[in-house]
Formats: C-alpha cells, structure tokens, sequence
C-alpha cells in the first residue's frame, strides 16, 4: 500500500499536453536532446534499469516522428557519453545492444520517411556489432534528404574540443596558418558537427538542470529548455510544447 501511494505520488505528471499551436515558419532547424531519466523511470516502477533504457528506445521512435513532421532539419539525441562506459559492464553490454535493436526495428519505417541516420562520436571503443549496425543503417540512409537523426554516441564535448585544438596547432605547426589566422568558423570545422548547423534548442528531461559536456561550443546562442518528465515518458504533445516556446521565446528577444 506504501510502496503504491509512494509511487503515485513521486511519479511525474504523465505528459499530458493541450495542443500547442506551431507556426509554420520558425521551426528550430536544429534540437537537441538529452535524454536522461531512464533509470529513474525504471526504479519508480520497481523495474530493473535496462527495462528504462527500452523503454527510452521507445520515445525516440515518437520524438523522431513528431521532429520529422514538423519539418525540424536535425535531431541530435545523446544516447551515450564518453563517460558513460565507467556505468556497471553488464548495463554497458546492455546499452550497446540497443543501436542494434532500435535499427532493426524501425529501419525501413526510417528509410521509408526519409530519415538520414548520422553518428556523433568517437568509433573507437565501440563494440563491433553495435558499430556494424550503425555503420549500416547510416549506409542504407545515406541518400535520404528528409530529417538527420543524428545520435551522439560515444560523444563528449570537451574531447571533441581538444580534439579541434590538436587538429589546428597540427595545422599551424606544419605551417599551414598563423594562431592569428584562426577563425570560430575553423574551430566548428574541427568538430564532429562540422557539417550540421548549430542547435537552436537543447532539451534535457528527468529535471536535471546542466548541460554535461553536451555540444558545448555549438551551444552559445541555443535556447535551452528542461523538463521534469522522465525521456520514457516524453512523447508527441510535449515536444510540440517544447517548440511552442521556442517559438515565443525567439517572438520576443529576435527581430530586433
Ligand atoms: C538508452 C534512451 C537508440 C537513452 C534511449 C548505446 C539510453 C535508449 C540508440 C541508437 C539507447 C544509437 C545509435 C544508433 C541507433 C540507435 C541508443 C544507446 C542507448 C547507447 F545509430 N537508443 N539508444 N544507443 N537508449
């Protein structure tokens, strides 16, 4: 009975949204997301962790969907960082079955809407079949033009920026420009994002209110918007919220 009304009441709202209205122009060309609240969401009904992470898979199903059919360009989703291999080896193994599952499942509904799939991250350290997975469905997606669904997998951001770092003093070292001759637009080209535009939106679910080593030098102009509700939970109505303030927010500071 305790444990019962314990969990109706720690439980968030269940994401039940009115319908939110979208205009048409200024969509975020960009968002990101970072999805976190699986375990929680897994612990508050007595389930194991990994049933979170499934049930994670789930939403990124809805959220890719709702993304596309708004006319969003790019949805960058962090599924792993690079510190999340120091997690217990057995949900690590876990975790890296599903890439694999998640293709497997939704591969053809991607290819048939028109998704591109993308990696962000670093390859080394990722099991072979979790990268042969990916590697294929990003072959089998390539020619698509509809929206990047690019998912930040083994991805850090600081790495990423000292990775920029050692490419230009490489560059400069071998005499190829001067420290003065460095641009921002060279640092972006060094980066993993170097073909995608800046996110115009990140999104952090589960009531975390930090940014944790997440596309930190393409970030400085995003707006950034938090939500309590567990990413298990995130679905349809609540992303169009998300962009519905988006859009009052850029109302109000743009266009001046
Ligand atoms: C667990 C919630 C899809 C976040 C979603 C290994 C944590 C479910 C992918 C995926 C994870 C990654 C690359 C790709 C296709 C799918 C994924 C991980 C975790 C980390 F090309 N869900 N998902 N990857 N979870």
């Amino acid at each position: 009975m305790w444990q019962r009304l314990k969990r109706l009441w720690t439980q968030p709202e269940p994401a039940a949204e009115e319908a939110v209205e979208i205009m048409p122009d200024n969509i975020p060309v960009h968002i990101a997301i970072i999805m976190d609240g699986n375990g929680r969401w897994a612990k508050r009904r007595g389930l194991p962790r990994v049933a979170g992470h499934h049930a994670g898979m789930k939403a990124i199903k809805r959220v890719t969907m709702a993304a596309n059919d708004l006319g969003v360009k790019v949805l960058t989703l962090y599924s792993f960082s690079t510190e999340n291999w120091k997690r217990p080896q057995d949900e690590v193994e876990f975790l890296m079955k599903l890439p694999q599952e998640f293709l497997l499942l939704e591969i053809e509904e991607l290819v048939q809407k028109n998704v591109q799939v993308r990696m962000m991250g670093w390859r080394d350290n990722v099991p072979p079949h979790t990268l042969a997975a990916v590697e294929e469905a990003i072959e089998r997606t390539k020619e698509n033009t509809g929206l990047i669904l690019n998912f930040a997998f083994n991805y850090g951001s600081r790495l990423e920026i000292l990775s920029a770092i050692r490419q230009l003093a490489e560059a400069v070292q071998q005499g190829h420009l001067t420290p003065e001759e460095i641009t921002e637009e060279d640092v972006s080209a060094c980066l993993l994002s170097a073909d995608l535009p800046d996110p115009d939106m990140i999104i952090r679910t589960s009531g975390e209110i930090r940014i944790s080593n997440f596309m930190l030098w393409q970030m400085a102009y995003a707006e950034l918007w938090f939500t309590d509700i567990y990413w298990p939970d995130f679905d349809e109505p609540l992303f169009r919220k998300a962009v519905g303030e988006y859009q009052r927010r850029a109302r109000r500071y743009g266009g001046l």
